[in-house]
């Protein structure tokens, strides 16, 4: 078995203005599909291959480079193009607002320390919303493609949103203002979506 590049679940040019589709189009046609097949060869013939992407990663040997940064990059990803819709933006409601709150005390508290987490993030890496067992959130970043279900990684949890900060994902159309970028990305958040990954993950 191995895995497949998802379709985007919209077209390339949905998002924008706030993702440009030139972005989008290598983003997701040149990077994204990169990684998928760096993936599939790293674990080709050995005892990784036929496992799903999450135990993978949970049970990472993070020795192995090819597989954290390919198995990294193909579920980062994955999860990246599912957390936005053209549709997005505006907050969460119900259990995850709820649980947002308990943690950050209100939205915009919760959206300055995750803006904070990727702003921060020196370098390549992704800004992440957790949950862990239990319902609790957490906001944590991490470099390159390494992400929190690996062993040891971030603030541990299983990501429910992600947020890749890498130039490649904003440097057409935002060049060096990683912040525009990030303040852009609550304008497409699905949190329909980040909502239902919550439901499932808690
Ligand atoms: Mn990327």
């Amino acid at each position: 078995m191995s895995f497949t590049l998802p379709e985007l679940p919209y077209a390339k040019d949905a998002l924008e203005p706030n993702i440009d589709a030139k972005t989008m189009e290598i983003h997701h046609g040149k990077h994204h599909a990169g990684y998928t097949t760096k993936l599939n060869k790293a674990i080709e013939g050995t005892d990784l291959d036929g496992k799903t992407i999450e135990n993978i990663l949970i049970n990472l040997d993070m020795s192995n480079t090819a597989v954290r940064n390919n198995g990294g990059g193909f579920y980062n990803h994955r999860l990246f193009w599912e957390v936005m819709s053209p549709d997005g933006g505006g907050e969460p409601t119900g259990e995850l607002a709820d649980a947002i709150n308990a943690a950050y005390g209100n939205f915009e508290s919760f959206k300055d320390k995750f803006s904070s987490a990727a702003g921060g993030q020196f370098g390549s890496g992704w800004a992440w919303l957790c949950v862990h067992e239990g319902g609790k959130v957490e906001v944590c970043s991490t470099p390159n493609q390494d992400n929190p279900l690996m062993p040891k990684v971030g603030c541990g949890g299983t990501p429910i949103l992600g947020l890749d900060v890498w130039e490649h994902a904003y440097y057409l159309n935002y060049q060096n203002r990683r912040p525009d970028y990030v303040n852009a990305f609550f304008n497409v958040i699905n949190w329909d979506k980040v909502s239902a990954l919550y439901a499932q993950n808690k």
